[in-house]
């Protein structure tokens, strides 16, 4: 059974390790422009890493549950390849923002297709397990019907 989703736990934890990644640089840019918490405004090349680390962390719980989902649901390999590249393009995107907010465009556009690639494989594993269930007839002896 663990052999079903040992990818997913593998990307999920290769994703927190980002984030700690991502964490430890704005701790490392605080330094180096003199913020200190609980400021978060400063120099322009401070904020771009401090945005860049709020912005992939508020789409971590949903890359984590959609990768889940596709991956129980749908398909562990091609979720987990998915996953992946998923956390490539962020830490593209997180550098690339540290750099220019011109230049996090590319990686951002790559993720948010990956994101909804899963969305779309979670949909199709989601409604394929309700079909087979349909199909046995234990969907509609769980609706009661
Ligand atoms: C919200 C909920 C689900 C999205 C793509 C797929 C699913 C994103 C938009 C970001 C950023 C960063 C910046 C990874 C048009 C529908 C989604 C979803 C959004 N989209 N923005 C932005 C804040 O630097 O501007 O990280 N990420 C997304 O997906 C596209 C959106």
């Amino acid at each position: 059974m663990l052999d079903q989703v040992v990818c997913l736990a593998a990307v999920t934890t290769m994703g927190v390790l980002e984030q700690a990644y991502f964490s430890l640089q704005v701790i490392y840019a605080r330094r180096k422009f003199s913020v200190s918490p609980p400021s978060t405004s400063g120099p322009p090349q401070f904020e771009r890493v401090f945005r860049a680390q709020v912005n992939c962390s508020e789409y971590f719980p949903i890359f984590i549950a959609t990768l889940w989902t596709s991956g129980v649901f749908f398909n562990q390999g091609v979720s987990s390849v998915c996953g992946v590249l998923y956390l490539y393009a962020r830490l593209r995107y997180f550098k690339g923002y540290s750099q220019s907010p011109q230049e996090r465009l590319a990686p951002l556009y790559l993720s948010a297709r990956l994101l909804w690639l899963l969305i779309a494989f979670s949909c199709v594993g989601i409604f394929l397990c309700f079909w087979r269930m349909y199909a046995d007839g234990d969907l509609l002896q769980l609706l009661g019907a």
